[in-house]
């Protein structure tokens, strides 16, 4: 059967390495895109480089009443998203919890799930009444192994897994269809941010190794997406061959 191709894609952080890759895949395919992000020259300059229709909203996910303002601006032609893609999300800091930066924590809880659950209720009742819609999640690994300094991080994709299937729980029936994508180790600027612009902390993260790329996780969302609709992706949890779960520490005297 030929794909499903999704007719209006909404990208939340579209301009990061993994919104970016969404972005060309789905304008690809010619899916029309809402790209959403903080900055409005790169959301610019990135629905420049599209040759799909584009609608771009620069707002910080953070600030509710920004988002649903946003939400509420969306033009006519763009309005009918049938797939909305919470992709806006961070890790600050990999100090142990007990010397953790409260306001890191805050910002994580705020983006990673506040934002993504209000986003959510944002778009979802449209789907409904239409019949159709995907929520694809970007959840991660982190969400189901925890590892040193992790903390509010790994807890922040727990909910993120969590609250995609919870959906699921809810939707059945009404042809929406909801998926968590769980990413391990990609070489992106994810490292970068955590560590907050520390270049050669970052870099010794995908050292002398093979990470996935933004393009392979690009790969498993488009797979979720183009699946004929009877056909729901739960979660699709991904790492490079290089990584494993090997959790489990043991404090010895
Ligand atoms: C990104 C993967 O292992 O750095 O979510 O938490 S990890």
């Amino acid at each position: 059967a030929p794909p499903h191709i999704p007719g209006i894609v909404l990208i939340s952080g579209a301009t990061g390495d993994f919104g970016t890759a969404f972005a060309r895949r789905f304008a690809a395919l010619g899916s029309r895109l809402i790209l959403t992000g903080r900055n409005t020259e790169k959301l610019k300059a990135l629905a420049d480089s599209l040759d799909v229709p584009t609608h771009t909203l620069a707002f910080d996910v953070r600030d509710r009443k920004a988002m649903e303002a946003a939400v509420a601006s969306i033009p006519a032609e763009f309005a009918e998203i049938d797939l909305l893609i919470n992709n806006a999300g961070l890790a600050l800091g990999m100090e142990p919890a007990q010397k953790a930066n409260l306001d890191d924590w805050e910002i994580m809880v705020d983006t990673n799930d506040k934002a993504l659950a209000i986003m959510t209720g944002l778009i979802l009742p449209g789907m409904v009444e239409r019949g159709r819609g995907h929520i694809i999640n970007l959840s991660s690994t982190a969400g189901s192994y925890p590892y040193p300094g992790g903390h509010v991080y790994c807890a922040s994709k727990a909910f993120v897994t969590q609250f995609s299937l919870s959906l699921r729980a809810d939707l059945l029936g009404t042809g929406v269809r909801v998926t968590s994508v769980e990413p391990g180790m990609v070489e992106t600027s994810f490292s970068l941010v955590r560590f907050k612009g520390d270049a050669e902390k970052a870099a010794k993260v995908y050292a002398d190794t093979t990470p996935l790329t933004a393009e392979d996780v690009a790969e498993s969302v488009t797979w979720a997406a183009t699946l004929p609709p009877h056909f729901n992706v739960n979660r699709v949890e991904i790492m490079p061959t290089v990584q494993a779960p090997a959790g489990l520490a043991v404090h010895r005297f």
